[in-house]
């Protein structure tokens, strides 16, 4: 037997003005783009809704409302306009029909309008606010539209919110369902707690929640996956990527390096690129604030020696940046007379230096020609901040304004060890980095040592 399909959840999210309501929208749509979000009251004017889907079906449809901000002056009107003493809706379409107070309160008047053609709400509250009366005006207001009311307490991540008062406060309107849900410091586990405590108030109209909130676990995981994978490739196509010159030019050699690490910043800039987008962030939307990342681009190159020093000393790779400096300098600039051991130190720490390939001799004498490679504390670095730049994207709200805060994520030593292992074997196959070979990406090889990649970055690290 063919199931009726039901229309979308009506959403409407209503509240005091400035309290989030849009940011709210855009976290949970994923959409930093949507609506207009300012620090100032009463941003937004209209009435717009955006869809949210589970797989290919809009299960929700959310509207954005906007702020209420003298409910005191409302309640009188209210109670002039009359209406049915007893009827919630009755009164409050007594008001909407009074041509007065819709000139008086329009924005008003579009909340409830919009609340009366939902089947619930949620009310956002700004949680470091005390709980004033204008506040509880509003609630009473918006209970007599007698639609199902979640209140979801909005800035909990900041320390000084009142949380427990609003709760209370909430509980004696009758509100016990309450969530917590900053839409700047986003967790999923909290995004799933907000529609559970919806679903509770709306009984059957409420499965469609569930399916939304596995929805969004699905394509978390999935993000995740991606995310790791594309550190993966970048770590194989860095690791391979090599810079050939003439061993007796110093000039060249100096030149060959600067255009090795622009290849290899170039490259982590795609992988930067490629993680904002899998994640929905979009680079320049935030260009225009001073971010550490400007224009999606990260400030200090991935050769920073000081940034190197710091990875060096965390993953025990090298020694401090000094000393790397001037081995890899030496290296660039002098003696060819150098021995394997000088030729591992120069390599450790030093962000490029000269490839040390086992089994070859490190410079073709024959063709005079060596070969530059960055090492594995550049590597390590890499790993470790696209790892914090996920991270920073996951717990991310699409309605936060200020920077990427993204440091360098640590590694712990199994994990370092087995990266090191590998990346030391995607070294000797410049041939697997598509920053060599056009064709890299059809090599089984690549994809064998991505996949093994992937395992190492998730933590998995035992052969
Ligand atoms: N730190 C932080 N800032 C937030 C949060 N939610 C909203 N903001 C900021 O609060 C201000 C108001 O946010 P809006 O989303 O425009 O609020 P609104 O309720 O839609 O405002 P109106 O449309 O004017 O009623 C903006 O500066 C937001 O960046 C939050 O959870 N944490
Ligand atoms: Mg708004």
């Amino acid at each position: 037997m063919a199931t009726r399909r039901t229309a979308p959840l009506q959403v409407a999210v209503v509240g005091h003005t400035n309290t989030g309501k849009t940011s709210l929208l855009r976290t949970l749509t994923r959409d930093a783009r949507f609506g207009q979000v300012a620090p100032t009251a009463a941003t937004t004017r209209q009435v717009e809704g955006a869809a949210l889907a589970a797989g290919e079906r809009v299960v929700v449809e959310l509207y954005d409302t906007p702020g209420l901000e003298d409910a005191g002056a409302l309640f009188d009107a209210l109670e002039a306009a009359g209406g049915g003493r007893h009827d919630g809706p009755d009164r409050i379409r007594a008001l909407l029909d009074d041509a007065d107070a819709r000139r008086r309160f329009d924005q008003e008047c579009r909340v409830l309008e919009q609340l009366l053609a939902s089947d619930c709400a949620l009310y956002v509250i700004d949680a470091r606010e005390p709980v004033l009366g204008k506040y509880q005006d509003e609630l009473a207001i918006l209970a007599l539209c007698a639609r199902p009311i979640l209140p979801v307490l909005n800035f909990v991540a900041a320390g000084d919110h009142r949380a427990v008062e609003w709760r209370n406060a909430l509980s004696r309107v009758n509100l016990h369902a309450v969530a917590e849900f900053d839409t700047v410091a986003f967790a999923l586990e909290a995004e799933a707690g907000l529609w559970n405590k919806l679903a509770t108030l709306l009984d059957r109209r409420g499965r469609d929640l569930e399916l939304l909130i596995d929805d969004r676990r699905e394509r978390a995981a999935w993000q995740h996956a991606a995310a790791r994978r594309a550190i993966a490739e970048l770590l194989v196509d860095a690791a391979g990527a090599e810079q050939k010159v003439r061993s007796d030019d110093p000039a060249a050699r100096s030149a060959g390096l600067d255009l090795l690490k622009k290849r290899i910043a170039a490259r982590e800039q795609r992988c930067v690129d490629e993680l904002l987008s899998l994640y929905r962030f979009d680079a320049a939307s935030y260009a225009a604030l001073d971010l550490p990342l400007t224009d999606g681009r990260w400030a200090a190159s991935p050769f920073d020696p000081a940034l190197l020093a710091d990875t060096a000393r965390q993953t025990g790779t090298g020694a401090g940046a000094g000393a790397a400096a001037g081995a890899a300098f030496d290296l660039a600039t002098g003696g060819l007379s150098l021995g394997a051991g000088t030729l591992a130190g120069a390599l450790i720490g030093g962000g490029v230096g000269a490839a040390w390939l086992p089994g070859r001799s490190l410079i073709d004498k024959a063709r005079g020609q060596l070969r530059l490679q960055a090492d594995d504390a550049a590597m390590l670095h890499l790993a470790g901040r696209q790892r914090a730049l996920i991270a920073a994207l996951e717990q991310r709200g699409h309605a936060s304004t200020a920077p990427v805060e993204a440091g360098l994520a640590e590694l712990d030593p199994p994990r370092i060890a087995a990266l090191r292992g590998l990346l030391a074997r995607a070294r000797i196959r410049p041939d697997h980095s598509t920053l060599n070979a056009p064709d890299a990406e059809e090599k089984t090889g690549r994809a064998r040592r991505i996949d093994r990649l992937v395992e190492i970055l998730e933590g998995r690290t035992g052969d």
